[in-house]
């Protein structure tokens, strides 16, 4: 049986080359899908499902090979418990992902089961650099021939197949309320009862500030604009109103009617100069993220959602409201609108440690 499994394989750099190729790819795709948040971007989590399935088969194909090594029929090396770590983490990150895929979740310190694979996948990474120092091979020519090609397509195909078994046994066990970036209604993962607004307060780091004063705070409005605008709370009333979708990268999503000013207002309160082509929000913690004007013009800067004004941890005094867009780059307690010529590059790092003194 292990014989007839291990026929199937590519040879043996071949799998150890496409496991690398692999794991830096499902990396590389899953960061980017944090930034997915329209349909049209749905195959890169296909792609990064087929992979991953992928994935499983190969190491199957590399564990059943180095076994020996593992059981002790061969001494350990300085190497050894690094692979076995690395395989640990490996198998944990591709159940982690399948399971979630499947529709599970046991969340543990607030953490969902989607947080638990990405972190995972992460931490596969310095151990694959570490690994590949010691255990580096070039391929050869030899390894790459016709009948390693075949097998590998095999593989990618098989990978494919499982996962459109996958999405078939997802709707069997009732996961259509998945979106395609994997998130779930808030209800599935969380007792929306005992949050503010009926979902969970999530800050992406570590930002937390104190309460905001509606009565100190306003909304200023700078950069390339004709009439530099600076508001108190009551000139941001909540006249517009928007049905949106919040999609949280730790696997949540909420739809809600929110209400504020839309931003397209305000930008034609202050009149736009000619290079103005971002816009970008700043949350009083220095947390920011900007956005093309034609696409905020159609954001609003919300102070109420559903009947009632914005807690505190939803992001009052005025949070952005950027449809189509992920969780983590709608600014909370925004109070700088800036209108900019360049984009913002350093707002990912911003992003990451806003809130670290
Ligand atoms: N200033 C600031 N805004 C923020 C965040 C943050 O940490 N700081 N977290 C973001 C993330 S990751 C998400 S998912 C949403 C969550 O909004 P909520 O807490 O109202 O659910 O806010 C976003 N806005
Ligand atoms: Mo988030």
């Amino acid at each position: 049986m292990l014989r007839r499994v291990l026929a199937a394989a590519p040879p043996p750099p071949v799998v150890d080359w496409l496991i690398g190729l692999c794991v830096l790819f499902e990396v590389g795709s899953g960061l980017v899908s944090f930034t997915v948040g329209t349909p049209d971007g749905a195959w890169l989590f296909w792609l990064h499902t087929t992979v991953g399935l992928t994935l499983v088969g190969l190491l199957v194909f590399k564990l059943l090979r180095v076994r020996h090594r593992i059981t002790g029929r061969v001494s350990w090396d300085r190497q050894t418990p690094l692979s076995v770590l690395m395989a640990f983490l490996a198998v944990c990150s591709l159940a982690t992902g399948v399971f979630w895929t499947l529709g599970g979740n046991v969340p543990i310190w607030g953490w969902t089961t989607l947080n638990l694979h990405v972190g995972l996948g992460l931490l596969l990474v310095p151990l694959l650099f570490v690994h590949l120092r010691a255990r580096f091979r070039t391929p050869r020519a030899t390894d790459l021939d016709r009948r390693a090609a075949l097998r590998t397509s095999a593989l990618f195909v098989s990978g494919a197949v499982a996962w459109r078994a996958t999405e078939a046994a997802d709707r069997l066990l009732g996961g259509a309320s998945r979106r395609f970036t994997g998130s779930k209604p808030t209800g599935d993962l969380y007792d929306t009862q005992t949050e503010g607004g009926g979902f969970p307060v999530t800050s992406w780091v570590a930002d937390d500030p104190d309460p905001v004063d509606r009565e100190e705070w306003s909304l200023t409005v700078t950069g390339l604009v004709e009439d530099e605008l600076d508001l108190p709370y009551e000139a941001v009333g909540p006249e517009r109103s928007q049905r949106a979708l919040l999609d949280c990268t730790s696997g949540w999503y909420t739809v809600q009617e929110w209400r504020g000013v839309r931003v397209g207002d305000l930008l034609d309160s202050a009149g736009l100069d000619s290079g103005a082509r971002y816009v970008r929000f700043t949350s009083v913690t220095g947390y920011r993220w900007s956005l093309p004007v034609a696409e905020a013009r159609d954001a609003l800067l919300a102070t109420h959602v559903g009947d009632r004004r914005l807690s505190h941890g939803h992001g009052a005094p005025a949070r952005l409201v950027a449809p189509g867009r992920r969780g983590f780059q709608w600014v909370k307690w925004v109070e700088r609108v800036e209108v900019r010529r360049d984009p913002d590059p350093a707002q990912w790092v911003v992003t990451l440690i806003s809130g670290f003194d």
